[in-house]
């Protein structure tokens, strides 16, 4: 598989900018911190296109590493010979660098309908996370030199997350992550505490109102249960919430600087409900796009009005497809 990345080698001792998508999560920026180390440290770097989850900086405060400019603004794009762009291959989701040429975008998500430009180009939903492909890259080039253990730690990191601990993974992904934690010299249950954030109170009101004001629906055929709620923070967390209390499937909308949904569903419901298609329609209803993974999608739009007709869109289409 290397040889699909092969656009990659040619970047080694280059000024390599590497970045991820908005709100960057562990899998993006443990991806970008692997390879800024392996093209070279001192030339390449690692810039947020704008605030990070706080689990990531956790994990960066855990490992020691910082990000070589604060956000994208603070940026001198001239000063770089190549972009990356990594666990993201859509517009709407790379703020600043939206309209930039990217040298290469290398991601695990399905595609966006927004796709980013770009010369090379790696999009593949088989791997769990950006971290395995980057991971499957870097073995191969480095054969039996090994990582930096905190780059081990990181990467393994982002595959526990980004696999929902390997509800997403092939038979490689446990491999690959028996190799990276022994190469952090970690095991993985002290990973997991690691990964283990308590939950603040906020995060616990966006759940519990997401359950208090949940719609929920079931289909005329089956057994099926469809749930959709409002939330005003922290969606993601309300739709996994309602998908571990009983619903098949949850849709999570929230209204602030733009409007979202959040969207999760069983994996063995996953192909007949064509998760990432539901989040493209509601995305361009809100006048933006949507994708994500099969269990996991999401979108995105500036048009908060309408969040009503969106969810019920998400709702419908739900339905019509499990009682098919
Ligand atoms: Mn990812």
């Amino acid at each position: 598989m290397a040889g699909d990345l092969r656009f990659l080698d040619s970047l080694k001792g280059k000024r390599v900018l590497l970045t991820f998508h908005s709100l960057g999560d562990v899998d993006g920026v443990a991806a970008a911190f692997a390879l800024k180390h392996y093209f070279g440290k001192d030339r390449a770097a690692v810039v947020p296109v704008d605030r990070v989850s706080s689990l990531t900086r956790n994990l960066l405060g855990h490992t020691g590493f910082s990000f070589d400019y604060p956000s994208s603004s603070a940026l001198r794009p001239e000063a770089y010979d190549a972009l990356v762009v990594l666990d993201c291959n859509s517009r709407m989701l790379m703020g600043k660098f939206a309209d930039a040429r990217a040298y290469a975008v290398i991601d695990h998500h399905s595609a966006h309908t927004d796709p980013l430009d770009s010369a090379n180009r790696f999009v593949n939903p088989s791997y769990s996370s950006t971290c395995e492909i980057v991971y499957e890259y870097l073995r191969e080039r480095q054969k039996r030199k090994k990582l930096d253990s905190r780059i081990a730690l990181l990467l393994a990191a982002g595959i526990a997350l980004d696999s929902a601990n390997f509800k997403n993974s092939r038979e490689k992904t446990f491999t690959y992550m028996g190799e990276l934690l022994s190469q952090a010299h970690t095991e993985y249950g002290d990973l997991l505490e690691l990964l283990d954030m308590p939950r603040t109170v906020s995060q616990r009101i966006a759940i519990l109102g997401a359950c208090q004001r949940a719609r929920i629906e079931r289909a005329r055929t089956g057994d099926f249960l469809v749930a959709t709620s409002r939330v005003n923070s922290n969606e993601a967390d309300g739709a996994e919430a309602l998908l571990s209390l009983g619903a098949d499937v949850a849709f999570v909308g929230y209204a602030g600087d733009d409007a979202r949904i959040s969207a999760r569903t069983r994996l063995h419901l996953a192909h007949r409900l064509r998760l990432t298609e539901i989040m493209a329609r509601a995305g361009k209803l809100l006048g933006g796009s949507g994708g994500g993974h099969p269990c996991a999608a999401g979108s995105t739009g500036p048009k908060k009005s309408k969040l009503p007709a969106a969810l019920a869109l998400c709702s419908k289409l739900a339905l019509q497809r499990l009682e098919q």
